[in-house]
């Protein structure tokens, strides 16, 4: 693509900017209008972007803006709805898969879901240095160059930490975020890796790098985040990897300040052996990493069937057969995000069936929402905690908790499997008391209406942006496939999925949308209470 084409492409962009709506935006659009009319629909992403937006590029929100580094989260007043101690002044890989996913969808400037503006996240300026200014390239878009200006500072703040803190192999822990960058949070972290979060990230990476390339004027970034990646695919073995065939779910580092040699790895946390999000470094680990042979590598697949299991919903329509969840929380589809599962057919229709189950169980037990893994509500002044057991119980392998809290990202997988009922349940969830404030959505509601989580995290907040813009699961397509590697991510899903899956029934059950409101009697934040507003400015159908 040459200058004058980014320049055309840009100011399309620009053009189709609309007006800016009041941060308590969801009542003023009508539920039914969102699924018939993508217009409608369109416009309330726009706004959703926005607003998410607010904790995406404000500094000490959702991001430390020096190191374009993600922060984890912050609290919020109760009350307005503004933020209030405590920042999550630290971060994992997990959070940056999400900002990276984000970011590889606005340069690709693409949505599969609609036709939006993407860039509307990246609107809160970020003022550069006069040496960033030398050599980043201006457009006339401030937000592209926002977004441009946090892809540099967190490759140098990824290339920083792999300086400091080499024994960590270039993988990432929790880690403390401030102004000088990150380092590892004092304790367990201060010598332990994770391999679940940073599977996740590795695929945002993925998408970005091959995606600036692509764009082709921003090779000296794309190049960095490139050798950032090959410098994983070189450690990976190392840090993770235990023979035959296990990749080790936390491994324990003997001097983190020593280059990476074999002798300062070993495996304390088990292995990394599940069906769901942790099978992102899995796949990353197959298809780059050495192996010695086909059989070698086939055993990584082998050593995680136990987990991949074969269970029955039962629906008023009939059976659907879907893949056991751990606790069914949507958390466990992130690696829908990423890679392009739905792709093989037989994964497809597990997948499609899942999400028909989500729909099917909040609909029958007329429950307002989807359930995810989440902070908890609280009274106001309390400090909630994490509730992880939040799912499905009838099929899950552990005990649920609680069905009494929604939380809007629980819709992201069934956005990825169906865009416009997903959406409508992601709205419900919006559209429940306080959930929606200056920094755009609250973390969670309680079914009853009565608490929220006064809390904001990339977690909660923008899967449900990246579940909106479709996942990058087709670029990262793209890619494989341009390295050759698509073939054996595909085969190996499909022979994997076939052997559990010989049979699948329940494939015409459609998916439901919500037939139940969450009962307003917690009051609207203060600081963003819905307004009426004019009849041309409402409901944004008519545009
Ligand atoms: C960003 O926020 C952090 C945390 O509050 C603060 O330490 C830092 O000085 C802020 N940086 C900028 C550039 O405002
Ligand atoms: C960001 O900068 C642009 C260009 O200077 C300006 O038009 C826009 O209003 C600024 N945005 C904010 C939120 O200040
Ligand atoms: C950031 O944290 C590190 C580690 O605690 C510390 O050494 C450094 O001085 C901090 N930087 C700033 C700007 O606070
Ligand atoms: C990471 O650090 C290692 C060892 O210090 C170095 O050899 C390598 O080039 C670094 N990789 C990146 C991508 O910064
Ligand atoms: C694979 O090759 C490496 C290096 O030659 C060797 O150390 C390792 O034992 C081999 N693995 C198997 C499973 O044969
Ligand atoms: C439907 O699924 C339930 C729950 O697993 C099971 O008990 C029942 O036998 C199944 N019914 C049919 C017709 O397969
Ligand atoms: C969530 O918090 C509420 C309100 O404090 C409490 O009643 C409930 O027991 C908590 N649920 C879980 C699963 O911890
Ligand atoms: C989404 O689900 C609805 C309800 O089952 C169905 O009518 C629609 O065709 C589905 N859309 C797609 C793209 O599959
Ligand atoms: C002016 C107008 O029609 N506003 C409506 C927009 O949608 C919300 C939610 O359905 C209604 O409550 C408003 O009355």
């Amino acid at each position: 693509m040459n200058n004058s084409i980014l320049l055309i492409f840009l100011v399309s962009i620009v053009v189709i900017v609309n007006g800016q709506s009041q941060c308590r935006f969801a009542p003023t659009y009508k539920a039914s209008d969102l699924y018939t009319n993508e217009y409608v629909a369109q416009a309330f992403v726009n706004d959703v972007l926005y607003w998410e937006g607010f904790f995406g590029g404000t500094n000490a929100s959702g991001i430390n803006i020096a190191t374009g580094y993600t922060y984890d989260g912050h609290g919020i007043d109760y009350t307005t709805g503004q933020l209030a101690n405590p920042l999550h002044d630290f971060s994992a890989p997990s959070k940056e898969s999400i900002h990276l996913g984000v970011i590889a969808r606005a340069l690709d400037g693409y949505s599969p879901n609609g036709n939006f503006d993407i860039l509307q996240f990246f609107h809160v300026n970020v003022s550069q240095t006069e040496e960033e200014k030398s050599y980043i390239r201006q457009t006339d878009d401030p937000r592209w160059d926002n977004m441009i200006t946090i892809l540099y500072r967190k490759i140098q703040t990824y290339e920083n930490w792999n300086r400091t803190f080499p024994g960590y192999g270039g993988f990432m822990p929790w880690v403390n975020v401030n102004d000088s960058g990150i380092y590892p949070i004092a304790g367990y972290w201060s010598s332990n890796v994770p391999g679940l979060d940073n599977g996740e990230m590795i695929w945002g990476i993925y998408a970005v790098y091959n995606k600036l390339y692509e764009l082709g004027f921003y090779d000296d970034l794309a190049e960095r985040y490139e050798n950032y990646f090959k410098y994983l695919i070189s450690t990976a073995k190392l840090v993770f990897y235990q023979t035959p065939g296990y990749i080790t779910s936390v491994t324990t580092i003997k001097d983190i300040f020593a280059q990476p040699s074999p002798g300062n790895y070993q495996n304390t946390g088990g292995y990394l052996d599940d069906p769901y999000e942790g099978e992102l470094l899995t796949v990353f680990m197959d298809l780059f990493c050495e192996w010695n042979s086909t059989a070698e590598r086939d055993q990584l697949w082998i050593n995680k069937r136990a987990m991949l299991q074969n269970v029955q919903f039962e629906t008023p329509l009939g059976n659907l057969t879907v893949q056991k969840g751990w606790w069914f929380s949507s958390h466990e589809q992130w690696k829908y995000f990423m890679l392009p599962y739905m792709d093989i057919p037989v994964n497809y229709k597990v997948f499609m069936n899942g999400e028909a189950a989500r729909t099917w169980f909040s609909h029958i037990k007329e429950f307002p929402g989807l359930f995810a893994s989440v902070t908890n509500v609280s009274e106001p002044n309390a400090n909630p905690n994490y509730v992880s057991a939040a799912g499905i119980q009838e099929i899950a392998f552990e005990l649920i908790l609680t069905n009494d809290v929604i939380t809007p990202y629980a819709a992201f997988p069934t956005m990825l499997a169906n865009f416009s009922v997903g959406l409508q349940w992601y709205y419900n969830t919006l559209i429940g008391p306080a959930m929606q404030g200056p920094y755009g959505s609250t973390e969670s509601v309680s079914i009853q209406g009565e608490l929220i989580s006064p809390v904001l995290t990339w977690d909660s907040k923008i899967t449900g942006v990246l579940g909106i813009l479709g996942g990058i699961s087709d670029m990262n397509s793209r890619y494989l496939e341009k390295h050759d590697l698509y073939d054996r991510f595909y085969d190996v899903i499909d022979r994997e999925w076939s052997l559990k899956f010989p049979d699948i029934i329940g494939e015409n059950i459609p998916l439901m949308t919500p037939n139940v409101q969450v009962p307003l009697v917690l009051h609207d934040f203060t600081d963003c209470a819905y307004e009426s507003l004019s009849s041309d400015q409402s409901n944004s159908s008519s545009n």
